[in-house]
């Protein structure tokens, strides 16, 4: 089953640690220091492939975890970074990915990182200074970044078909392309979009059929208008109205089609996403069930009727051929050619994979912070410093003198005093809570 929405979760893998080591040589009696640092977690990336067709692979695997960082070793190894957890989605992917960060995968070979890894801590290597030449601790790696996200898939597809249930969507997608859609003759045999290409020898289009609409559909009935959002990226609509054999004369048949055509623009407009304003080409469909003599006359009053709102008026016929060459070429002339930001299907499916969806600026030691009283203790709030505890073993003496400097110089110690913090006295920092003895 065609599937285009999915709730997946993320995780980055872990940074490894640094590592606590000393050189050890024949003749050196004590060698200085030469841990390496651990390597990053590895990120967890979404990435565009055409061969997808929809998201319901990754509905039985919701959960993405990437590789952990390895631990840095002695003699100044560092550890290796983690392996990206690759998910490959269709092209016209929507994300709505962690902490609000949105990603459109369009290009094939487009990438997001939707989890970043964490960062590798520090060997004690790192940490030597002429006042601390045998640093006897290391940074710790970090947690990757991790949660849920909503992948959104809204196809892309140059024309979409809309038009009431049984209106011959899928009879003329089937007519047009080699696309092999269900057809019958009753309402919502399609029950999920279907794409199919045109070509007109220079230049390829995508057609997307998609459910029947009926009035109401915005509330929900029928299919709803759910499947609206893979028409949001077209450039044209197809509209087709259906001749219905059982109408008296002209006049009524040209009534019962104006009629259907306002339930569906009704759709269109309730449905919010500015669909209403896409160029729309009208097709009178099934035109062999009509008398020949009258289509003309028929096509006369709709385009009276429509006026200014269709790009034009055609009659077709699946069953027969007739007016499909005319609608064709009606199709490629409302949408433009390149050179406007759209590519043309062939040529998209031979770009290289080579950019990012979009360019995330990750800033481990972010800014400020916020000291509040918490109980008795006082708590240090800030992307910043709470990562830098969580670098460090706090039970470990000499990392915690190296947090109670680090604190200094960002300032955290002299907002804390201005709060009435006192030598002794608790603080706590993310998870963290330790007491805080400042030499
Ligand atoms: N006579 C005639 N019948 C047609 C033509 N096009 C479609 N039909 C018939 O109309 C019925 C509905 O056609 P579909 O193509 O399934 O219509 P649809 O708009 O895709 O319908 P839903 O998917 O249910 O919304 C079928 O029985 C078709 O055989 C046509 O040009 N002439
Ligand atoms: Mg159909």
């Amino acid at each position: 089953m065609f599937r285009d929405r999915a709730k997946i979760y993320v995780e980055g893998g872990a940074g490894g640690n640094g590592s606590v080591s000393f050189r050890r040589e024949a003749h050196v009696p004590r060698g200085g220091p030469d841990g390496g640092d651990g390597g990053h977690g590895g990120d967890v990336v979404l990435v565009a492939d055409p061969s997808r067709r929809d998201l319901a692979a990754l509905r039985f695997s919701p959960h993405h975890r990437a590789g952990r960082g390895r631990h840095g070793e002695g003699k100044q190894r560092h550890g290796a970074r983690g392996e990206d957890d690759v998910i490959r989605v269709p092209p016209g992917t929507d994300v709505t990915g962690l902490e609000g960060r949105a990603y459109d995968l369009v290009e094939p070979g487009q990438r997001a990182i939707v989890a970043r890894g964490g960062l590798g801590g520090h060997g004690n290597k790192r940490f030597t200074t002429s006042t601390r030449q045998a640093p006897r601790f290391a940074e710790r790696g970090i947690a990757g970044e991790s949660g849920w996200i909503e992948l959104r898939l809204k196809l892309l597809a140059d024309a979409g078909l809309i038009g009431l249930p049984n209106a011959g969507k899928s009879s003329l997608l089937a007519r047009l392309t080699r696309a092999a859609p269900k057809v019958a003759d009753y309402p919502f045999t399609t029950l999920e979009p279907v794409l199919g290409t045109i070509d007109d020898g220079d230049r390829q289009l995508v057609l997307a059929d998609i459910p029947g609409l009926i009035e109401g559909a915005a509330a929900g009935a029928g299919l709803g208008h759910e499947f609206l959002a893979h028409v949001e990226r077209c450039r044209v609509l197809v509209h087709l109205l259906a001749i219905d054999e059982l109408q008296a004369d002209g006049a009524a048949q040209a009534e019962a089609l104006l009629s259907g055509y306002e339930t569906v623009r009704g759709e269109l407009e309730a449905y919010g996403a500015g669909l209403e304003r896409l160029p729309e080409v009208v097709a009178i469909s099934k035109r062999d069930l009509l008398p020949d003599n009258e289509a003309e006359a028929l096509l006369a009053t709709l385009r009276a009727g429509l006026g200014e709102r269709a790009h034009a008026v055609l009659a077709i016929s699946s069953a027969t051929g007739t007016g499909l060459d005319q609608l064709t070429r009606t199709i490629f002339e409302v949408v433009p050619a390149e050179g406007d930001g759209r590519i043309a299907a062939d040529e998209r499916a031979e770009r290289e994979p080579e950019f990012e969806a979009e360019h995330i600026v990750y800033a481990p030691t972010g800014g400020g912070f916020d000291v509040v009283r918490e109980d008795d203790a006082f708590r240090v709030a800030g992307r910043g410093v709470e990562m830098l505890v969580a670098r460090h073993d706090l039970t470990n003496l000499e990392a915690l003198a190296y947090l109670e400097q680090r604190l200094r110089e960002i300032g955290v110690i002299a907002a804390l005093e201005r709060a009435g913090f006192e030598p002794g006295d608790e603080v706590r920092i993310g998870a963290e809570a330790f007491e805080l003895d400042p030499g």
